[in-house]
């Protein structure tokens, strides 16, 4: 019954590829086309930060880096219309001793942000890593090594 509900998304993710540069289509049960470009969603495996990284890197892949506003909306929207997809993944996010965040898969600096109300929270410089949550919406600074989610990889 899950192959055929893939299935049935994928024949209808096809059916409304390339008619819109803003649409998203299933394109494998993890690889997802959004916006014109190829994200990796790992669903099964949930891992910790440092793990997370290694899973894409596995696949000549980075954990995502969330620049713009488009960029994380898109996101965002995928995910609330996919109810079988975790709603709280990894990002590239992660903080440097002296508070600032960069996007460690880029090496930007993280200039928009979305954090959820009274995040980040910085409790005793204990949370280094970004978790965005797409429901209830907004990023979380969170210990890397304690908590175990999903991730999304991208294209370096
Ligand atoms: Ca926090």
């Amino acid at each position: 019954m899950q192959n055929m509900k893939y299935i049935l998304i994928l024949v209808a993710g096809l059916a409304i590829q390339g008619n819109n540069a803003e649409s998203a289509s299933k394109i494998g049960s993890q690889w997802v086309e959004i916006d014109g470009k190829q994200y990796y969603f790992e669903m099964q495996n949930y891992a910790d930060w440092h793990d997370a990284q290694a899973l894409c890197e596995r696949r000549n892949l980075t954990l995502i880096s969330y620049q713009t506003v488009e960029k994380w909306n898109s996101i965002r929207n995928f995910l609330l219309l996919e109810p079988d997809f975790d709603m709280n993944l990894w990002s590239s996010g992660a903080k440097l001793a002296d508070g600032q965040f960069l996007w460690r898969s880029t090496g930007e600096e993280v200039t928009y942000t979305d954090w959820a109300t009274g995040e980040p929270n910085l409790p005793a410089g204990s949370e280094f890593c970004v978790v965005v949550s797409a429901f209830p919406n907004g990023w979380d600074d969170i210990e890397c090594t304690d908590r175990w989610f999903a991730s999304v990889c991208e294209e370096p």
